[in-house]
């Protein structure tokens, strides 16, 4: 066994062999600050300067840091501290950046959570990472988060505060307009922080592994290894005091927040703008308005955007430096259009919540920014590339993608059983994800062993669906896969194998799903029945051949007006 780090690590976290960990102090990448310290020197260096625009909310360094104290010491006084976890279900307003600088001040762990996460996946998170509080926004799209944040609050123990955006705050939740309010004495506030600073081998955050389940897998990023992959990417992608970002992805991916994102522009002095949707329309006004420079999207904004902008070429959209495109596969017929259509540069990302972050570099040439998914950021990731007896493959062909590096976890929070099955045992975290090493070392990703569906970059668990179909009246055996779709890339498929009982119906899977409590972007979207499931030689479900099976059928249903197998 290595040695294991002597700087403190949480428990139930696996930490970084010590000699690692000196290498990467060693080499400068590890500052020993923590993520509040980092940006409240950033702020200090140009108070006035706007650092974050949400609609007519326009707060300078000053008053953002203000705000962040003040709802860190608020919270201090309700009896968050450092390494408590608050998990934080927002849509994407300036209280989502806010709140979370208040926890990095605090030391407090925030957890971003998705708005379409409902009781199922989030008391799940609630639960797994014994988190103290909550914090949701009233009402959104008809759906009431405060409700379900207390349901969750009084069911899981230790859980205790729900804050809540907006005007209507129900009795026992905290508005976050009083929390996040300046703090009074904003200079003896941040002394206060400053002193009491977080020790930067810490838990900055929790990130949601993609395809979290009722069962979550968390990622737990230290301050130093999170600050570290942050500040990196923001010089990859020559973030600085002129970068406006447009913060168009969910503020709960870790893309939108870290890749660099949200962070990585309030770290290097540049400005934040908040959209609350990816409508082509919504974005582009936002860019003309705010002269936006910088944005990162997923394959299916992206294309929305190209359609929009060859039939509507009136926005100015010439601010616009860098679109990122990252979380899903990118095809190269749609990389190629965006640099002559939206008229700025491509960036390839392929990223996870674990660590390994892969970028093209902004004069990487059309061949690598078209057709690959990038290289890692830093020297010291290491990757190897493996077949299915663990060794490594030949150049060139393709393999299981495994990662380790500075901003790699080494394990999940608390899951020694996920572990065992994603983690080697010296360190090596098995991505899941198929890729083959393209020119100049760039990976391009050709495919996937773990058993998900990436519908336009959200990640749905297909055990977790199968478990759920398997409730439905009727069925006896069920399989998930992904079929493929124009718009978001892959939808969720459903192969059932009727128990004899009756015919099973798309819309029962999906009622039980939605009574339990599921989001809603992980229904099925079509169902087929079958007499039995194709099997491996292994005795596993032939996911190859379903998916396979149901490009068929798909196609047989453009061809003939109905798909086989499907209940009309
Ligand atoms: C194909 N698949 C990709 C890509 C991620 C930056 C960017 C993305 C994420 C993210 C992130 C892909 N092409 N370009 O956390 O910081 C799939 C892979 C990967 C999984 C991780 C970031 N980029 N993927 O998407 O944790 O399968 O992180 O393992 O949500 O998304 O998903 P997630």
């Amino acid at each position: 066994m290595p040695e294991q780090a002597v700087t403190p690590s949480p428990p139930d976290v696996v930490a970084w062999p010590a000699d690692a960990a000196a290498r990467y102090v060693a080499s400068g990448y590890w500052e020993g600050r923590s993520m509040g310290s980092h940006l409240a020197e950033a702020a200090r260096r140009s108070p006035d300067s706007v650092w974050l625009v949400d609609g007519p909310t326009r707060l300078s360094r000053r008053e953002l840091m203000a705000r962040a104290d003040g709802a860190a010491a608020r919270m201090a006084a309700l009896g968050i501290g450092a390494g408590d976890r608050v998990v934080v279900q927002l849509p994407n307003c300036w209280e989502h950046v806010v709140v979370t600088v208040a926890c990095f001040r605090l030391g407090a762990v925030p957890v971003w959570a998705l708005t379409q996460h409902r009781h199922h996946e989030l008391s799940g998170v609630v639960a797994h990472a014994r988190a103290k509080a909550l914090v949701v926004p009233g009402t959104l799209k008809d759906f009431d988060h405060q409700a379900m944040a207390h349901e969750i609050v009084a069911a899981v123990p230790g859980a205790e505060h729900v804050f809540v955006a907006g005007d209507d705050v129900a009795p026992g939740g905290l508005g976050l307009r009083e929390l996040c309010a300046p703090a009074e004495d904003p200079g003896a506030t941040a002394a206060l922080l400053e002193e009491a600073a977080p020790d930067a081998a810490a838990v900055a955050t929790f990130l949601l592994s993609g395809g979290t389940t009722g069962l979550p897998k968390l990622v737990a990023r230290t301050h130093d290894d999170f600050a570290y992959m942050i500040k990196r990417a923001a010089a990859l992608c020559r973030f600085g005091p002129d970068t406006v970002y447009l913060a168009v992805l969910p503020l709960g991916h870790g893309f939108t927040n870290a890749g660099p994102g949200v962070l990585g522009t309030l770290l290097s002095g540049g400005r934040v703008v908040i959209a609350d949707s990816p409508a082509p329309e919504v974005a582009f006004a936002a860019i003309e308005r705010e002269r936006v420079t910088a944005t990162s999207v997923v394959p299916a904004v992206v294309m929305r955007w190209l359609a929009h902008r060859e039939e509507n070429p009136d926005a100015d959209l010439a601010s616009l430096r860098l679109v990122q495109v990252g979380a899903a596969r990118l095809t190269p017929e749609a990389a190629r259009r965006v640099k002559p259509v939206l008229g700025c540069t491509l960036q390839q990302v392929f990223g996870m919540a674990e660590g390994l972050l892969c970028l093209t570099r902004l004069d990487d040439p059309d061949e690598v920014v078209h057709h690959t998914q990038g290289r890692p950021i830093s020297p010291d990731d290491e990757i190897r590339i493996v077949g299915e007896d663990g060794e490594p493959v030949a150049p060139g062909e393709p393999g299981v993608l495994l990662a380790r590096g500075p901003y790699t976890a080494r394990s999940y929070y608390d899951s020694p059983a996920t572990d065992a099955r994603s983690f080697t045992e010296d360190g090596w975290y098995r991505t899941g994800d198929i890729v083959r090493r393209g020119p100049g070392g760039n990976l391009v990703v050709t495919g996937r062993e773990k058993d998900v569906v990436n519908r336009g970059g959200e990640k749905i668990n297909a055990e977790e669906v199968e478990a759920f179909a398997l409730r439905a009246r009727g069925v006896a055996h069920a399989a998930a896969v992904a079929m493929p779709d124009a718009e978001l890339g892959e939808r969720v498929c459903l192969f059932v194998v009727p128990d004899g009982t009756g015919r099973v119906d798309l819309a029962d899977v999906r009622a039980v799903m939605l009574a339990a409590g599921v989001a809603s972007f992980k229904l099925p979207e079509r169902l087929f029945t079958l007499p039995s499931l194709p099997m491996t030689p292994i005795g596993k479900v032939d996911k190859k051949a379903l998916r396979a099976d149901a490009v068929r059928r798909i196609e047989t249903e453009r061809v003939n007006g109905h798909a086989d197998g499907e209940q009309p």
